[in-house]
């Protein structure tokens, strides 16, 4: 099997002499570290908590199943806020701004009265105990983020369901992970529009297939809402009864700290089951060294907490290393779009990171929006999610960065828990289109199929050794874990294809199953993606195998054009040809759908199932999770008329 990487950018960029001489990590020490004695070395991050019990052992390795810190004890509430109270109880934790322009700042010593007063409302009033699970359907308030911290203090496991997210799916995650509680709000706002998160809680509870006994709820948005006396309890009077002072619970390193449902590439949503010690050690290392966060730093994760990217780096990574965190409710393009920039410039935000699908759209809306303000807060970038183009990358450098913010580009999955792949900002030069190297502590490699490592080319991209913030499981289903991750290769598949260049960078190409064979070489749909973006017409790009008679299969890619660009079928062919020239004839996709939007989940990922269903003519099965279900139909109509329309040729 080869993996192809046609697409190599060229250029290399450094981080500027005084990032790199005040840098976290300016010299590769640490790496050198890990490289001797990797237990050691993680024994030096765990050591940087605050443990109520140390460990007697760092690791207990039995594929695939970890046990780290063992027998350590600590609570992960304690370590985001207890420990900070002596040197920053009035130091801001939580600047929020609501969509509507509400401000709230949350100094460390209110965040731990707001979290102590929940967690005795959960104690006390609602008989939540430790290993109890609580699912979390919250709007990005700052109540989202006590809750999660409330559960961790007296050991509930959280659930945290996107408020995106239907009344079948949010059903579905509090049936499997079984939840005693649901949290919520009575709304949201999204766009302006009040989404009233409460009845669809109503709606997901309206069986006897569950074991839910009470929902708290937070007044956030004041619209009416259905009220079921003796299971909904008031967030707000339930607070005031109750004290500041909450004891924490004593957590072994190996008790639940969440479970995170993801969608897989079949079947129904997995939890992914996280553990206290190990998580929270890497999350605390991998904040300070990937973001290179320093004590007076705003810090930005645009993610929800919905995603494990708000889990890790928006609420416990930045948390347990006592920075600022700047949260927003809204979405990037309302009221205007340049809401993003104006929030940067109002709070001084100075670490930003977000992801390419967020990136591409601005870069359609015009490099004009960000020109119009003081963005010179920011001194680093990061972006996470999927594959960034070297072109939005260049775009992001250039007009967010000034020329002059290091930009991580940060590889990693629920199921890793953090930061697995990226450059180190002090001490790296950056290539746009590769994620970097493995942090130090954690060891990657490309195999074949047969498990061998491969030196040249590309192919699976696999993680060798045991972390400690790697998944414990799968909820409730151990033989979907071994079978989905360990069943593969001799160590976890990521399910992701990769290249790595000579200095050791790794390109990301995507998940393996999106590559295609054409003719007998492989073509990454990712590069063909890319170099569609890469073309100054093109906003946004997504390009699936369909079956082809003659070559096996041939390309189908759906595409979005920037503003004031016209569909023609001149148009088509100049992208075709733009393809050919840049990777190879091969790459040259058989069909261009053009489209105003793709169809992609709540957090903004292309579903590439879909498009796949579309491209063979097959059932599309559930779309609940879309931001966006009437897409899919649209997209079938447009790709008939292509295939109809369209000439074939040589
Ligand atoms: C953090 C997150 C995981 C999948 C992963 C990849 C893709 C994420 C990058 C990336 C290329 C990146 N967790 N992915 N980051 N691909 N470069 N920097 O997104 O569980 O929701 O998704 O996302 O395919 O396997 S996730």
């Amino acid at each position: 099997m080869s993996f192809d990487a046609h697409y190599i950018s060229e250029k290399v960029f450094q981080p500027s002499l005084p990032f790199k001489e005040n840098a976290v990590v300016n010299t590769d020490d640490l790496y050198q570290e890990a490289d001797q004695d990797r237990m050691e070395f993680w024994n030096k991050q765990a050591q940087k908590l605050e443990w109520i019990k140390p460990w007697e052992a760092t690791c207990e390795w039995n594929k695939p199943f970890a046990k780290w810190f063992v027998n350590g004890k600590l609570n992960a509430s304690v370590n985001c806020i207890d420990r900070h109270l002596e040197t920053k109880k009035d130091k801001i934790a939580l600047q929020w701004e609501g969509e509507n322009g509400l401000e709230r700042n949350i100094t460390y010593k209110e965040l731990s009265q707001h979290v102590n007063q929940l967690s005795n409302v959960l104690r006390n009033q609602l008989s939540v105990k430790k290993g109890d699970r609580v699912t979390l359907y919250m709007p990005l308030i700052p109540e989202l983020v006590f809750a999660v911290l409330a559960c961790a203090r007296i050991g509930a496991i959280h659930s945290v369901v996107f408020g995106g997210f239907s009344a079948e799916s949010l059903k579905d995650r509090v049936q499997d992970s079984d939840s005693k509680l649901v949290i919520t709000a009575d709304g949201g706002s999204r766009r302006g529009k009040i989404l009233n998160l409460k009845n669809i809680v109503d709606e997901a509870l309206d069986n006897n297939e569950h074991h839910v006994e009470n929902v708290l709820v937070v007044k956030h948005a004041h619209n009416d809402c259905h009220w079921e006396e003796g299971r909904d309890v008031d967030y707000q009077t339930s607070m005031e009864k109750e004290s500041a002072e909450c004891k924490a619970e004593v957590m072994d390193s190996e008790d639940p700290l969440f479970i995170l449902y993801t969608s897989g590439t079949t079947g129904k949503p997995k939890g992914i089951l996280h553990t206290t010690g190990g998580y929270l050690t890497h999350a605390t290392y991998s904040t300070k060294v990937v973001f290179d966060l320093k004590d007076d730093d705003v810090y930005w994760c645009t993610a929800d907490i919905g995603w494990i990217t708000g889990h890790t780096y928006l609420t416990y990574g930045p948390l347990s290393n006592g920075a600022t965190v700047f949260m927003y409710e809204g979405t990037p393009d309302y009221p205007d779009q340049g809401i993003f920039w104006k929030l940067i410039e109002k709070y001084k935000i100075s670490i930003m990171y977000t992801a390419p699908t967020a990136i591409r759209s601005f870069m359609k809306w015009g490099d004009h929006i960000p020109a119009k303000y003081d963005l010179s807060s920011l001194r680093l970038l990061g972006s996470v999610g999927e594959p960034i183009n070297p072109e939005a990358w260049t775009w992001y450098y250039t007009h967010i960065g000034n020329n002059n913010c290091p930009i991580v580009d940060t590889w990693w999955q629920t199921e890793t828990g953090g930061i697995m792949i990226s450059t180190l900002p002090g001490l790296h030069n950056m290539k746009p289109g590769y994620a970097g190297k493995p942090l130090p502590g954690i060891s990657a490699d490309i195999c074949d199929h047969k498990d061998a490592s491969v030196q040249k080319g590309g192919g699976l991209l696999s993680l060798t050794e045991p972390w400690p913030s790697m998944a414990r499981g799968i909820w409730g289903d151990n033989e979907r874990f071994k079978e989905v991750y360990w069943s593969q290769l001799d160590s976890y598949f990521t399910g992701d294809g990769a290249i790595r260049d000579k200095d050791g960078y790794i390109m990301v190409l995507g998940r393996v199953d999106d590559v295609i064979n054409i003719a007998g070489h492989r073509i990454g749909t990712m590069e063909v993606e890319s170099s569609l973006v890469d073309c100054d017409k093109v906003a946004e790009a997504a390009v699936v195998g369909v079956q082809d008679e003659i070559k096996g299969q041939a390309l189908l890619a759906f595409v979005i054009l920037k503003k004031d660009t016209v569909e023609t079928d001149e148009l088509k062919y100049e992208l075709k040809q733009f393809v050919s020239k840049k990777i190879s004839p091969i790459a040259k996709p058989k069909f261009i759908v053009f489209t105003e939007d793709l169809p992609k989940t709540r957090s903004g990922k292309i579903m590439r199932r879909l498009l796949k269903a579309i491209a063979l003519n097959q059932e599309v099965g559930d779309t609940t999770s879309l931001a966006n279900p009437g897409i899919v139909s649209e997209l079938r109509e447009r790709f008939k008329k292509e295939k109809k329309e369209s000439i074939p040729q040589i």
